[in-house]
């Protein structure tokens, strides 16, 4: 299978996140890459397919902000990395405000996802990775991997969160209408439920968009990724969210993925993208599931066996030692 990366993704570096109260060093980290980097040898090269089809997914003021947001803070006289201390949760409503602090509040919905000088262009770049994997599969190979980051699940039409900005695998899955994918599926099994792609497609009733994730009543985000959350208008029904306890161990998370497989095989797509985390393994620093390898390596035989041409899009995954081995064993899955 062809591995998709671009150096110029590793401009995005934050410093330093807030967790738990605390300034700690950032998780989602440029050495992330090169630890899969090791295991997969090198990669194919990314094409520059412009802007349009990350406007076809995000507001043009939300992709204006995250261009100009850090050298506006730079220029307000700050130091280090951009991020927000007041969010709009009540009465958030298009309000032209010019200062820094007010878009970095209105356009994300937490203090974990620092703009950082290189962010647009490691964003920028990540979208790019997505779609030259999308060109691969349209081209005729049966799975390519985009190797993102920064990731993209929780970032929306007009919002950044969790460490996204740019929502990779919803950009591939728009671009991949123009290709002649009239039915897509997304099914994302990273650790965390991928609220900015349920927002994204929400009431489209054509992308059907399955989640696997720790139940958000203990884990981020905490507010989307609830089992009643099904879709709406022409949606309803299309959006299916499988919450997991913390502790899940391969055979029950097993199951649940047979059961998500044919959910989404009677919605009949014609390509089906998979956001994949690592962070779903027993050694993730931050997550709290039981998969091992080999429960890697079942699942992605079991997502093979839906027999349409897969797009595997990165998330998280943050056992950063680890992480090679993770990622190579799921991607076996689909060569065994
Ligand atoms: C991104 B992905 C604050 C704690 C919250 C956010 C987790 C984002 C996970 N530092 N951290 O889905 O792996
Ligand atoms: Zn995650």
């Amino acid at each position: 299978m062809r591995v998709f990366f671009d150096q110029r993704q590793d401009a995005h570096a934050p410093a330093r996140e807030l967790h738990n109260g605390e300034w700690m060093p950032y998780s989602e980290k440029p050495s992330r890459t090169r630890s899969i980097l090791d295991r997969l040898g090198s990669p194919a090269a990314v094409s520059d397919h412009g802007l349009a089809p990350v406007l076809a997914v995000h507001e043009r003021a939300y992709v204006g902000f995250l261009q100009s947001a850090h050298a506006r803070w730079l220029a307000a006289g700050r130091a280090g990395d951009a991020i927000g201390y007041t969010f709009p949760v009540v009465g958030r409503r298009p309000l032209p405000l010019d200062r820094i602090d007010a878009q970095l509040g209105a356009f994300s919905y937490d203090a974990g996802t620092p703009v950082a000088a290189g962010t647009w262009e490691g964003a920028y770049w990540s979208a790019q990775t997505a779609l030259s994997a999308l060109d691969a599969v349209a081209g005729g190979d049966r799975q390519a991997f985009a190797l993102c980051r920064p990731p993209g699940h929780h970032a929306g039409r007009d919002y950044m969160g969790g460490y996204c900005y740019l929502n990779n695998a919803a950009i591939a899955a728009r671009a991949a209408r123009p290709l002649g994918y009239e039915r897509v599926a997304i099914l994302d099994v990273d650790y965390h439920h991928g609220n900015g792609t349920q927002d994204i497609f929400l009431d489209d009733g054509e992308t059907f968009f399955c989640s696997i994730h720790a139940d958000p009543a203990t884990d981020y985000p905490f507010y989307w990724g609830h089992a009643d959350e099904t879709g709406t208008g022409d949606g309803d029904g299309a959006t299916l969210n499988l919450p997991l306890p913390r502790g899940t161990a391969g055979e029950t998370y097993l199951a649940v993925l047979d059961g998500a497989m044919e959910a989404i095989a009677r919605h009949r797509p014609d390509l089906l993208v998979v956001s994949f985390g690592a962070d779903t393994h027993a050694s993730d620093p931050i997550c709290a599931f039981d998969l091992d390898r080999d429960d890697f390596r079942a699942m992605a035989q079991r997502i093979a066996g839906a027999a349409v041409p897969v797009l595997i899009v990165m998330e998280g995954g943050y056992a950063i030692g680890d992480l090679g081995l993770n990622v190579s064993a799921f991607l076996s899955g689909f060569s065994a």
